[in-house]
């Protein structure tokens, strides 16, 4: 039995008017359950271009995975934001009113908040909420680095069981693992997840899962019974096939692999690029050559 758990970061499917296309969020949702067996689903994260959205719009995206996947799968709602009334509202809607025991919060960013500021942001998110956080990580798109000792200094606050770690700093994977062997690590980079299971994290949450979940559910079962080669013949293969994606553009092309596989999963919201013709066609390939 594997033990590392396996999450995909939910896409949002969008209309190309813009709209919130509920069909095709539910749909890439069942994807994840009932052919990726996914152990969850991490809700109106980067991926799910959350930070493009209103309010509303998000509130509306926990609801409609919830209602498709409770009971099925873990699933934690991201609800960070730049707003800290925002973020504070989506977590009490998320776990009072929805009804999430895990919730997630990216770290401020935009404007340099010292380290007292962070600390401030995540206990005002919690408190009075009945629920467990997992700290997001992502320092090349927020700017913000947390040292080992500042996570720990987080982590005070008791209801921080953990990190989403979307960052290739080795050494402060290690350092943050060693220190605080009871907290839960998630790593975030797809492409390095087994140089980060060799440091002992317990899972990851990622965008390309959605479509490559097989490949590395494989991957972590031949790295935990030791075959080590066997592991890093299906990076070498699941790194080819994210280059491919990236190349394609990444969010709009995991989009048009799920419609290779069957599910209308619409697209993604402006400035976003729309599917061209070049995009379709560029995916039908990336989706015959590694899952055909
Ligand atoms: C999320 O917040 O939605 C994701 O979990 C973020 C996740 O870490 C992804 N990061 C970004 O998209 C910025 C990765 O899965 C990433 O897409 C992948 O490693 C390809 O580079």
């Amino acid at each position: 039995m594997i033990m590392k758990k396996l999450y995909s970061a939910l896409m949002t499917a969008f209309n190309e008017d813009g709209s919130m296309n509920d069909a095709g969020t539910r749909a890439m949702v069942r994807y994840n359950i009932d052919v990726n067996h996914i152990d969850g689903l991490y809700i109106g994260g980067s991926t799910g271009e959350a930070f493009m959205m209103n309010t509303e719009e998000r509130k509306h995206l926990f609801k409609i995975a919830f209602d498709e996947a409770a009971g099925q799968c873990d699933l934690i709602a991201q609800v960070g934001s730049i707003n800290l009334n925002e973020a504070k509202e989506l977590a009490d809607y998320a776990v009072n009113t929805i009804g999430y025991k895990t919730i997630s919060a990216v770290t401020p960013f935009y404007y340099p908040f010292n380290f007292d500021q962070i600390k401030y942001y995540y206990d005002a998110i919690l408190e009075g909420l009945d629920t467990q956080l997992l700290i997001y990580s992502l320092p090349a798109l927020t700017g913000v680095s947390l040292t080992a000792e500042q996570f720990g200094k987080l982590f005070e606050n008791p209801k921080i069981i953990g990190i989403k770690f979307t960052n290739a700093d080795f050494l402060l994977l290690e350092r943050v693992r060693k220190a605080f062997p009871d907290k839960l690590i998630y790593f975030g980079s797809d492409e390095m997840l087994l140089s980060a299971l060799v440091l002992g994290v317990d899972g990851a949450i990622g965008s390309t899962f959605n479509l490559n979940a097989k490949r590395v559910f494989d991957e972590i079962k031949a790295f935990e019974a030791g075959d080590n080669a066997k592991a890093l013949e299906l990076q070498h293969t699941t790194n080819d096939y994210i280059m491919d994606v990236i190349d394609n553009d990444l969010y709009p092309t995991i989009k048009l692999l799920f419609h290779e596989a069957g599910v209308d999963a619409g697209q993604c919201s402006k400035p976003m690029n729309a599917p061209t013709p070049e995009m379709k066609a560029g995916a039908a390939k990336i989706y015959a050559k590694y899952f055909k």
